[in-house]
């Protein structure tokens, strides 16, 4: 049994119309206009494809696919709201391609001992209303209701009054599981199967993650009469905060880091800036060193502080702590691989998923899709049809060997 590779392009290519760009991409942040169009849509497919929809009290959307017995699921899973300007495949390719696992076991007729579940999980990227995978973390109960509700974005809006903004604030009833076992298909967004001319990855695990807010309080001052060694220029103190954090990275093998999100006030030309507030992401597959990093950077503000004459802030309100999926689900996507004849690769990923909460729900893990250049987060992200198939069809492999099909002995530890 194969997926239909022309109808999952197909979708694709349908989805990513929604807050298509210019360039080529998609812009659709959590709980806009533009995700509850896609929402809508992707619902609608569920629907045809005789699933039993159900939305949570966070918004995400479950479709059901039952099984000859009840009892625990195999969920596949992704999202499908988007960074800014982001590219057609992150997220989207993980939720259509398990919508396409749905569609071809309908055309095949063929009846999984579990039930399946397809899910969107809510504000994954944590682009718009920060941190991300916020709606998984919700339902693994790393974040309480009200702490998600009151998420805003950078007008004030809030994740709850959206949520109910786009009707699909649902009750906490419809959350997805119980779960047996989770897999997400996803494309790579970097560079290590490309390197190694491999279509698809086996996911060992997500590296820890740890975002900041750096405030930086200076003194809004006129840009002419002003002398120079009176100055608190809050802009110039964050200059050499963001490229002390690149020094900071650099430093250490393995590490990574960057200054994404910045903003300037008055941000006029001719006001010297009084304050500055910005994002750092940190990231690194060991805890420790994680909490080193965040120390350099806790170092770094100070020092800059003293010799600028400004204030800074390091909040750091949001970690994601190293983690490695479990074995048995990792090698069940590599066994399934391995029966369908494509080669693989293992490795840890450097960007985060929601399989990451969803594997203290369940054994998790993840299957990738070779990304184009490595890029991803910008309109250039790209995967071949010919990857997002082998992908698609590692996952309807190991799908069905995690649920089982009726009739047949299941290969997958019964839990
Ligand atoms: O930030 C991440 O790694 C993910 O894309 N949200
Ligand atoms: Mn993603
Ligand atoms: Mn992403």
């Amino acid at each position: 049994m194969r997926i239909n590779a022309h109808r999952l392009h197909e979708s694709l290519r349908q989805l990513a119309r929604i807050g298509a760009t210019p360039g080529g991409g998609v812009t659709r942040l959590a709980l806009s206009s533009e995700d509850r169009s896609a929402r809508d849509l992707l619902r609608r497919w569920m629907e045809e494809a005789s699933l039993r929809v159900r939305v949570d009290d966070f918004g995400n959307i479950t479709g059901r696919r039952a099984g000859s017995e009840s009892g625990k699921a195999v969920l596949m899973a992704s999202h499908i709201d988007t960074v800014r300007r982001g590219g057609c495949y992150d997220g989207a390719y993980g939720v259509l391609a398990a919508l396409e696992v749905m569609r071809t076991l309908n055309d095949a007729g063929v009846t999984t001992r579990r039930p399946l579940e397809l899910v969107n999980w809510t504000n994954e990227e944590g682009v718009r209303f920060e941190p991300a995978m916020l709606a998984s973390g919700a339902v693994a109960g790393r974040f309480t209701p009200e702490y998600v509700y009151g998420r805003t974005d950078r007008d004030g809006v809030t994740f709850g009054d959206e949520l109910e903004r786009i009707g699909y604030k649902g009750d906490r009833d419809n959350r997805p599981g119980p779960v047996a076992a989770y897999l997400e298909l996803h494309v790579e967004q970097g560079p290590v199967l490309e390197d190694a001319g491999i279509p698809v990855g086996v996911v060992d695990g997500i590296v820890g993650i740890t975002w900041s807010e750096i405030t930086i309080e200076g003194r809004a001052d006129h840009a002419g009469p002003s002398p120079m060694p009176l100055r608190r220029d809050a802009l110039v103190a964050a200059a050499r905060l963001i490229a002390g954090v690149d020094d900071i990275a650099r430093a250490i093998e393995g590490a990574v880091g960057t200054v994404g999100r910045i903003t300037a006030e008055p941000n006029v030309i001719n006001t010297i800036p009084g304050k500055v507030t910005m994002s750092v992401d940190l990231r690194h597959p060991d805890s420790a060193t994680l909490d080193r990093l965040v120390a350099g950077l806790e170092r770094l503000a100070s020092d800059i502080a003293a010799l600028t004459g400004v204030t800074v802030a390091v909040n750091r309100f949001w970690t994601s702590e190293p983690t490695p999926f479990a074995a048995e689900i990792v090698d069940a996507v590599e066994t399934a691989a391995a029966e369908m004849g494509i080669s693989t690769r293992r490795f840890w990923s450097g960007a985060g998923h929601d399989a990451k909460y969803m594997q203290d729900v369940a054994p998790s893990a993840m299957i990738f899709a070779r990304s184009i250049n490595g890029l991803s987060h910008c309109e250039q992200e790209y995967s071949t049809p010919e990857d997002l198939e082998a992908g698609a069809n590692v996952l309807l492999r190991a799908a069905l060997g995690l649920a089982g099909i009726e009739g047949e002995r299941t290969s997958h530890k019964r839990g």
